[in-house]
């Protein structure tokens, strides 16, 4: 009897070391495996490296791309569980990754590619191809106040301040006259009638200034 009881106790410790290992093993791989499908989605948009939807101040190099909580794991966003959907399909994590990215998983309007690769006419892109502000209270550690301007693209919503410089005001010239400007983007902007005409009539333009 007592050597039984004294087996059984490094059976059961034995067992359990077995399946300590065997989970933190599968734990590893998942690791493993989701640094991957991050290596290759950066790899495949590499001009997104260092932007918003690849590190933020407070959660630097974080799965937000896929995975509602920023230091990844659980649940996906839209274009994570789009992706998700696809992993292994193709011969590479890559082309898994190009295959979808004509789609609009987050359903914003844009497609994935569009998100992530139209730096013009958009001043904010990239943007996250899975978050919108409808559903980025979802998220989780991480800033949102970080993110929160790279939802959806959209340009600059501050008028530039424009500098008339040539005509500079009471002479005429020719309508197809070029009209040299500066813009630079202030705030606190206010419009300007400027007329421009010459013997035959005058167009009116209404601009910013
Ligand atoms: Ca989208």
């Amino acid at each position: 009897m007592s050597t039984q009881r004294s087996v059984l106790p490094c059976l059961c410790l034995a067992v359990l070391f077995s399946v300590t290992i065997l989970f933190l093993d599968g734990f590893d791989q998942e690791a493993q495996a989701k640094q991957e499908y991050r290596d290759a989605f950066f790899t495949v948009y590499a001009g997104a490296v260092g932007t918003t939807i690849e590190t933020v101040p407070s959660r630097t190099n974080h799965c937000g791309v896929c995975h509602w909580r920023f230091n990844g794991g659980g649940e996906r966003n839209p274009y994570g569980a789009r992706l998700q959907e696809v992993l292994g399909v193709h011969d590479t994590f890559e082309e898994d990754i190009l295959s979808i990215q004509s789609e609009d998983p987050d359903s914003d309007g844009y497609s994935s590619r569009s998100e992530i690769e139209d730096l013009t006419p958009y001043t904010n892109t990239p943007t996250f191809p899975g978050l919108t502000p409808a559903n980025v209270g979802n998220v989780s550690r991480v800033d949102v106040a970080e993110i929160q301007d790279h939802l959806v693209p959209g340009s600059d919503t501050i008028p530039p301040d424009v500098t008339v410089i040539k005509p500079n005001g009471g002479e005429t010239s020719p309508i197809s006259a070029v009209l040299t400007n500066t813009i630079p983007s202030q705030t606190g902007w206010k419009s300007r009638l400027i007329i421009i005409g010459n013997t035959s009539g005058k167009v009116n333009i209404r601009i910013a200034s």
